[in-house]
């Protein structure tokens, strides 16, 4: 199939294109190195260092003999999305490519405004130019679990039946999101809703949780495919975080209570996933959303495991409950559905002491590289 990842050169954008080119599909990526600027905008550095993405491209054939077909341009410039929709003509579309930090859209209003426009124009030119040049193609949109929020209610997938004042519909569950980012997605799905019904375009919605892990297959081919690992207040995703603050010896930051429940999901099932999608269509005017997580936990329970098999390798480490930058429940209900990618075959690969186990070794080889200063949150909501 020829396909094309949106968002390449990321986390999750880079061993996802290494994934589908591995499994035999003619693969291109496209980036404009964003995440690149904001690193450097903000001082901080992936755990890993990461070479540029034409080397991991040429580092990946070489020792898989596969190709990736690398477009560097933005998004958001209309043009150039059209321009490489036209020349690829992908059968699918894994769009990857936004701001994917809620601090980052916190900032200011700046910051805000760019995550939003980044995200929601970059959406609407992949929209258009599906229209023009690939009405047919399938696409598979990284959106987020936190469009839902934490309603005292179960989640279900995407959509829930309503009955009102004696007549019933099915409709798009409410959105509450926590930040400038997760509103972002709600306004990208919104969009996209429209457009599969206007233009009878296929979209399936991934409303993926939060992701952690640092190895896929692909990447343990050499030290040079390794993905884009953050730890920092910024980038750092919550297991991600609390792995490296183990291993440097600073108390882990559970933010307020630490009862905040959330969906989450090791890298390698983000590839199953976006696999599953990609192979099982939506239909043609169809614009279908998965919950893409794999199990619940709280913060707490993932900074007591981490904590427990971090002082079996000799690291002792301990948590702290610092005052919380976000606005957000600390204490909640939380139940969202997760049976659709079940169902299309999803295995899940859950998380256990010997994952985490295998992530502190990992990081242990890097920490010379960490730098502290980046580890405690400075970005507040209110
Ligand atoms: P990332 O920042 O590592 O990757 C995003 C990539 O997109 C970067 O390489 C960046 O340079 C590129 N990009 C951004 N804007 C672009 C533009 N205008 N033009 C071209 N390229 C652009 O983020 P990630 O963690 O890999 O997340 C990938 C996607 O998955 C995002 O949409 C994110 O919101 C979503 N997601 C991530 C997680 C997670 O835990 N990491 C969880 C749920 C959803
Ligand atoms: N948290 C802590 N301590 C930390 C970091 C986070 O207690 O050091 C808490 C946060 O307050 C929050 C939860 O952990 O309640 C998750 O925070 P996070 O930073 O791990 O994840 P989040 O900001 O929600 O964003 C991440 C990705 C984003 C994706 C989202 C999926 O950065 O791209 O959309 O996870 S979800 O959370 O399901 O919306």
């Amino acid at each position: 199939m020829r396909i094309i990842i949106l968002g390449g050169d990321g986390y999750l954008g880079w061993p996802t294109a290494m994934h589908f080119a591995a499994k035999g599909h003619e693969v291109a990526v496209a980036d404009n190195f964003a995440k690149r600027r904001w690193e450097a905008e903000l001082g901080i550095q992936p755990l890993i260092p990461i070479p540029p993405l034409l080397e991991r491209i040429r580092l990946f054939k070489e020792k898989s003999g596969h190709e990736v077909r690398p477009f560097i341009g933005d998004i958001e410039d209309y043009e150039f999305v059209s321009r490489i929709f036209g020349e690829i003509q992908p059968e699918a579309i894994i769009h990857f490519g936004e701001q994917p930090s809620a601090p980052y859209s916190m900032v200011d209003i700046q910051h805000a405004a760019y995550t939003q426009r980044n995200n929601v124009v970059g959406t609407l030119n992949v929209l258009f130019a599906m229209r023009k040049h690939t009405p047919d193609a399938h696409l598979v949109k990284l959106g987020t679990m936190g469009e839902y929020g934490t309603p005292n209610i179960d989640i279900e997938e995407g959509y829930i039946e309503i009955e009102h004042k004696g007549r019933k519909d099915i409709l798009p569950f409410p959105k509450q999101a926590g930040s400038f980012y997760h509103l972002s997605k709600v306004h990208d799905s919104h969009n996209i809703l429209f457009a599969t019904k206007i233009w009878d375009l296929r979209a399936t919605d991934l409303n993926q949780g939060v992701v952690y892990g640092i190895e896929t297959d692909q990447t343990k081919l050499d030290d040079g495919l390794i993905t884009s690992f953050h730890y920092d207040g910024v980038f750092g995703t919550a297991l991600n975080r609390f792995c490296v603050q183990a291993i440097v010896g600073v108390p882990l930051t559970l933010y307020g209570k630490g009862g905040q429940r959330r969906g989450f999901l090791n890298i390698v099932d983000t590839m199953q996933c976006v696999e599953l999608a990609v192979l099982n269509p939506a239909d043609q005017g169809e614009f279908r959303v998965f919950n893409q997580f794999t199990e619940v936990f709280s913060v707490t329970e993932l900074a007591e495991l981490v904590c427990e098999v971090g002082s079996k390798m000799g690291y002792n480490a301990d948590i702290d409950h610092i005052d919380n930058p976000r606005v957000e429940k600390e204490d909640h209900y939380y139940n969202p559905t997760h049976t659709k990618l079940l169902d299309l075959g999803l295995s899940p690969h859950n998380l256990s002491d010997v994952m985490v186990d295998s992530m502190l070794h990992i990081i242990d080889r890097y920490k010379d590289r960490v730098d502290r200063e980046t580890i405690m949150p400075k970005i507040t909501w209110r």
